[in-house]
């Protein structure tokens, strides 16, 4: 209850900030996007683990307003990161599955796309493969409703939830992200290669966009790129980085 308290306080009184963290064609070394990441830092106290706190913002109905912010902000930022003339990059927001579930959410991101005037190509949705436990004929037609805007589908996680390969032939999605736990066993157990092997050619054979999650050593970069998994997004290349540090920091933009 009483974190419950702080979290309303957290939005009246702009205590959440997003990271970003960049995402890379790794042949050519060029920045294609970035995925804003959820950071609270309450007055006085440590830093809160969105792992900690989401599924309380979920349980309290809370996510929805904070998830219109995370998406405004992300949106805005990207409209300012263009305006100064970086590339045009995609910023990618996580959607949980209470968010996707809630009736206004279609015509949330059309308003919020109108209001801050960003290509909706630039903007790429996060799911998680759980917005499948629910109704398939509304799911079905609220990413439908949403691609058809011009707005880019990421399966965030993939290959940890309850998907199904019926469910991947019938979702308009645009491109799967590799889970990773399946990156971060790459180097030692040479258990999950199969895996990731299969997931990009299941990618491709179904004309998906792909990209690795958790990317940490030359090793599995390697390895995602003799797959050919050429988008990776991880420590080896960046960490979640405040705004003004993507802005700063030349190498994001190479
Ligand atoms: O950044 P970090 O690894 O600590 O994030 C932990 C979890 O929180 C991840 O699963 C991530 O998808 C989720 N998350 C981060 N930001 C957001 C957000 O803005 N909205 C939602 N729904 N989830 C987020
Ligand atoms: O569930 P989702 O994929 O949205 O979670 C993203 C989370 O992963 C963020 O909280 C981010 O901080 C974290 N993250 C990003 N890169 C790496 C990495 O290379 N290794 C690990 N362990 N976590 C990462
Ligand atoms: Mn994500
Ligand atoms: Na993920």
């Amino acid at each position: 209850l009483v974190l419950e308290h702080a979290l309303h306080r957290a939005l009246k009184q702009n205590e959440f900030v997003l990271h970003y963290q960049p995402q890379y064609d790794v042949p050519s070394g060029r920045i294609v996007g970035v995925e804003a990441l959820l950071r609270w830092q309450p007055p006085g106290g440590e830093r809160i683990s969105p792992a900690a706190f989401i599924p309380l913002l979920e349980e309290t109905g809370l996510i929805v307003p904070v998830g219109e912010w995370v998406l405004r902000t992300a949106c805005l930022q990207a409209l300012k990161w263009q305006q100064a003339a970086h590339p045009p990059i995609r910023v990618a927001v996580n959607l949980s599955a209470v968010q996707f579930r809630q009736a206004g959410l279609v015509q949330t991101v059309r308003r919020v796309l109108d209001e801050t005037g960003l290509d909706r190509r630039c903007l790429e949705l996060e799911i998680t493969e759980n917005i499948a436990l629910h109704n398939e004929e509304a799911v079905i037609s609220t990413l439908t409703q949403l691609r058809d805007m011009g707005i880019r589908l990421a399966i965030d996680d993939f290959g940890t939830g309850y998907s199904s390969l019926h469910y991947l032939q019938r979702f308009p999605v645009h491109k799967l992200k590799i889970d990773r736990s399946f990156v971060k066993d790459i180097t030692d157990a040479k258990a999950d290669r199969p895996i990731i092997k299969a997931i990009v050619s299941l990618a491709r054979n179904l004309g998906l966009a792909v990209i690795a999650e958790g990317v940490e050593t030359p090793q599995q970069e390697e390895f995602l790129r003799s797959c050919g998994c050429l988008e990776m997004q991880g420590y080896l290349f960046c960490h979640p980085l405040s705004s003004e540090d993507i802005e700063n920091r030349n190498s994001v933009w190479q």
